[in-house]
């Protein structure tokens, strides 16, 4: 089979440049290892940035989230027994959209089938060939028949733990890495959410998150090992911990629902440099990683997403190759930015096994000043909400 860009992972960056790319005429064929029905349950990411939303309307796939969304002005911090609201709108005239990117997912499918996308899922040894030619392929087996789809361009959108970046021998890229000693054990609950906005909360006993999908659905974190077995946390030993760390006022606010979904996270920051070889392009989660503490992962894809279609679309209509070179280089900086934003929420806000009593007073001390200091508090708002794009 051949088409023009061959796509690697029906997550949200895949299906979304699959979408953005048909919109301008552009074919593409999705491989994905999964089956769709896997792809529609997992429970992800919850927490949009304008940019992201404004590229769910070029996908033409916004309708359900502009009916069900949440919209959030701000954020609270819970330490030290004191709440601290980060008002996002006064600070930065912006707002966040809470619309999970379970809906996202489930919205792309829909679109890309309806426009009959050649969107194939259970893609068994999906393999990269000749990525630094003219021709690339990608082999795969589908029902125990091996298939091949040739094409101009590769996407490797397929999350960490996919091909593509593994196709690149390991002397051509570079790989930057910080594992976390924690993970963050979720769960989701058919219960309204404890707050109108999010909480995140830092206490000795480690961090919480207090977040939602629905005025009808929170999704509650807390920190964890990052080797615990989640069958170890029935949900009233959760709850009592989402009550010792959110304070006085969650604790008694909170209502207690069975979960419907938990899993554990483990909490990493990853890049890959560059995110062009030849013609295979990495993005989203293929390229790197957050620690979800700045809610960053998806919007990240997206951004990459967003500079990669407008790059094909100006190779396929004007023959221009000047985007596609500086693809890469475009996406590190937001990537790196993300990377230092996430990585800074992640240090502030949970508790560190080995931190001294002097590095715990640090800790409570920068909380305090940026949840008071104006100029502090934008710095945090104007990351959270999403740098502009240049
Ligand atoms: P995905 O979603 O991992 O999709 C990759 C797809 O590729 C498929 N695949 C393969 N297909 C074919 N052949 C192979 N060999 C393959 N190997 C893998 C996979 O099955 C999958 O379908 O990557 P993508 O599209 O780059 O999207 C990235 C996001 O999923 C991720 O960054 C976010 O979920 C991160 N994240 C958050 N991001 C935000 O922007 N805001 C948030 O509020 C937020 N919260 C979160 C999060 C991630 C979390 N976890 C579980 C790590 C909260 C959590 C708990
Ligand atoms: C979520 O709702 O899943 C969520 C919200 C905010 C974060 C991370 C995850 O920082």
């Amino acid at each position: 089979m051949r088409t023009q860009v061959g796509i690697i992972g029906a997550g949200p960056a895949g299906l979304l440049l699959s979408q953005l790319l048909h919109i301008n005429g552009i074919e593409s064929v999705i491989l994905e290892k999964q089956s769709r029905e896997y792809c529609e349950a997992r429970i992800r990411a919850g927490v949009l940035e304008g940019g992201t939303v404004e590229l769910l309307h070029e996908a033409q796939v916004a309708d359900r989230m502009e009916k069900q969304k949440l919209l959030h002005g701000g954020i609270e911090i819970a330490f030290d027994g004191k709440y601290r609201y980060i008002d996002f709108v006064d600070l930065t005239g912006k707002d966040l959209t809470i619309w999970g990117q379970t809906q996202i997912v489930r919205d792309l499918n829909k679109a890309r089938a309806e426009a009959g996308a050649n969107l194939v899922f259970e893609a068994e040894d999906v393999a990269i060939h000749d990525y630094e030619s003219d021709s690339p392929r990608i082999t795969y087996t589908k029902d125990g028949e091996p298939l091949e789809v040739q094409c101009d361009f590769i996407a490797g959108c397929d999350g960490y733990h996919g091909v593509s970046r593994a196709s690149i021998p390991q002397d051509q890229i570079s790989s930057f890495e910080r594992v976390y000693p924690f993970g963050w054990l979720g769960i989701l609950v058919e219960n309204p959410p404890v707050s109108d906005e999010l909480i995140y909360a830092h206490s000795e006993r480690g961090y919480a998150l207090f977040s939602m999908r629905s005025p009808t659905l929170s999704r509650l974190y807390i920190q964890c090992n990052a080797d615990e077995n989640p069958d170890d946390w029935p949900d009233e030993r959760i709850y009592e911990e989402l009550r010792l760390r959110g304070g006085e006022r969650v604790a008694a606010d909170l209502v207690e629902a069975p979960s419907i979904e938990k899993s554990l996270a483990p909490l990493r920051s990853f890049v890959a440099e560059p995110l062009r070889h030849g013609n295979l392009f990495l993005a989203g989660d293929a390229a790197h990683i957050v620690p979800p503490t700045g809610a960053k992962g998806l919007n990240l894809a997206a951004a990459d997403v967003r500079i990669l279609y407008r790059a094909l679309v100006a190779y396929y209509k004007s023959s221009r190759t000047d985007l596609l070179d500086a693809y890469s280089e475009t996406c590190l900086r937001r990537i790196w930015n993300a990377q230092r934003f996430s990585w800074w929420m992640t240090s502030m806000l949970h508790t560190f096994p080995d931190s001294t009593p002097y590095e715990r007073r640090l800790q409570i001390s920068e909380i305090d000043y940026v949840t008071n200091s104006r100029a502090a508090s934008l710095a945090l708002a104007e990351n959270y909400v999403g740098l502009p794009f240049d």
